[in-house]
């Protein structure tokens, strides 16, 4: 009986091991009963309710925060009730982010990383963290095929974070007076990157929002980092989402003839909508000419280098000066956990230090160039290597490798399936290159409609119609968007492991189940 206990009578407290032991014990048994359900086909993937419904509170479930401390058993009420109304990302039929799965190995290591609760700036107080990092970070260079595995790295808040620092070494590789002078002391530079919605025309579908999203990371680096966005180009893509490689040839000579000092190029190993891999040994040969930094943003593809069957479509990554990957969409590993990978040894040091002396004191008794906290521009930062150095250490890399066949197969079933299914329609045509599939579904009424604006509107709200009604139900989720001048259509991504051919049978079933009208 919890209710008349307090965290005031847990550790450090008096007397206060058993009721911490009791305490822990309850906490694990509400998440080992999470876990169970979380494989259970017979639990819904959430329980959904709008915002204000958990704002004004759920029965004995209240967000709001008081002054007096509540009872553990009020704490785990709370703790039951933040799983039961949350979302849960590792059932099998979760579908809707690139990062899904619930593993178990993963898991214990992160808990066990929150156990321990360290920080990763210095070998003096993350000493295994900071060496499982450095051996990590080694064998994925490895694996991006640099030389010996040579090179730089480190694990940073998100694939986001991670481009940014390629941007930020790519220009100190090139203007490094900018980090003590500032963007005056750089020309007007320009970053290249794929975008696809270039060719949204409002006034042919003024039904759309403007405000689509793709390959936002490096335009938000632009603005964060002060190029600003107008000074992030734009490149065409093919049909299925590839960047046309002569398009950034022009466009980089465009921008010399301009004025303009071209620093950088993203590619794409595995967009987020489309899941297309950018032609990157053609992108290098381009970058090589014109002495431009190459950044490969694989945070979705990179785990392909995993799988012998399909490392082919990062051919050239090898060639890349710097590499997003994070372990945590296509790996499977909880979240957070992505590496910023970097040929350069010594570079992200030189950008980002500034030899703080209460941290990085050089007169330590150890090698102080395991104090690797100088090299990010965060200052706490979080243990993300354990859980993913675990799950190595568990499946050994032939079981990534497995994880990621599995998923790419169970797409191309899904392909299959529904590429000359009634009432589909495939958003590009060909096998996906990596697991995501992008599809349109027809409910009846609109399959004999000739084409026109009034279908097209009507079709663009039938995704959202479906997603709404499925989270309502509960019974799974797939993310849908509209994208350049297609309207809103579903999007289809594996990366979880318990999913199986009768889950994406579930998912056919529930969206021609719900889009009947
Ligand atoms: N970092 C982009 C993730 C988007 C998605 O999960 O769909």
């Amino acid at each position: 009986d919890f209710s008349n206990l307090f965290a005031r009578d847990l550790l450090p407290a008096k007397n206060g091991e058993e009721p911490t032991m009791q305490f822990l014990l309850e906490v694990v048994d509400i998440l080992t009963n999470y876990v169970k359900k979380t494989f259970d086909r017979s639990t819904k993937v959430l329980d959904f309710h709008h915002p204000h419904q958990l704002l004004e509170g759920m029965e004995g479930f209240n967000l709001e925060l008081s002054d007096q401390p509540e009872s553990l058993e009020q704490i785990l009420v709370d703790c039951r009730d933040t799983l039961k109304y949350g979302v849960r990302t590792g059932h099998p039929r979760f579908f809707n982010q690139l990062s899904s799965g619930l593993d178990i190995i993963g898991l214990a290591g992160e808990w066990l990383t929150s156990t321990a609760n360290t920080n990763m700036f210095t070998y003096e107080i993350a000493p295994v963290f900071v060496l499982m990092e450095q051996l990590t970070l080694k064998k994925m260079r490895e694996m991006i095929g640099w030389p010996g595995g040579e090179g730089d790295g480190l694990f940073s808040p998100g694939g986001a974070i991670s481009n940014m620092y390629s941007v930020m070494i790519a220009r100190y590789k090139y203007f490094p007076e900018v980090k003590t002078k500032g963007m005056s002391a750089a020309p007007r530079l320009v970053l290249f990157t794929s975008e696809h919605v270039r060719g949204l025309h409002t006034h042919v579908l003024p039904f759309i929002d403007c405000r689509l999203k793709h390959h936002y990371s490096i335009k938000k680096a632009g603005a964060a980092l002060g190029f600003g966005t107008d000074n992030v180009i734009l490149l065409s893509t093919d049909e299925r989402g590839r960047v046309i490689p002569a398009d950034l040839e022009a466009k980089i000579i465009e921008a010399k003839q301009k004025g303009y000092v071209p620093l950088f190029v993203n590619a794409t190993a595995g967009s987020t909508v489309y899941g297309a891999f950018d032609p990157i040994s053609e992108i290098a040969d381009i970058c090589e000419k014109y002495n431009l930094w190459l950044h490969v943003d694989g945070a979705w593809g990179g785990g392909l280098l995993m799988s012998r069957k399909h490392r082919h479509k990062l051919n050239g990554i090898e060639r890349a000066n710097s590499v997003t990957w994070n372990p945590h969409k296509m790996m499977g590993a909880p979240l957070q956990c992505s590496a910023i990978l970097v040929r350069e040894k010594g570079i992200l040091a030189g950008c980002n230090s500034m030899c703080a002396g209460y941290l990085f004191q050089p007169d330590k008794q150890y090698d102080v160039t395991y104090d690797t906290g100088d090299k990010a521009i965060q200052c706490g930062r979080h243990v993300d290597i354990f859980k993913f150095w675990l799950m190595w250490k568990a499946k050994g890399t032939v079981g990534f490798e497995q994880h990621i066949d599995k998923c790419l197969d169970l797409s191309q079933y899904l392909y299959n399936k529904i590429k000359n299914r009634e009432g589909y329609q495939m958003v590009f045509d060909g096998v996906p290159q990596h697991t995501n599939v992008c599809f349109w579904y027809n409910p009846p009424s609109l399959r004999g409609m000739p084409d026109g604006e009034e279908r097209r509107e009507k079709l663009h709200r039938v995704a959202p119609k479906i997603k709404a009604m499925m989270m309502e139900s509960g019974t799974t989720m797939v993310g849908y968007q509209p994208q350049g001048n297609k309207v809103n259509f579903f999007r289809m991504v594996i990366s979880n492991p318990a999913v199986t051919q009768s889950d994406i049978d579930f998912l056919i079933d529930e969206i021609e189940r719900l889009g009947h009208d």
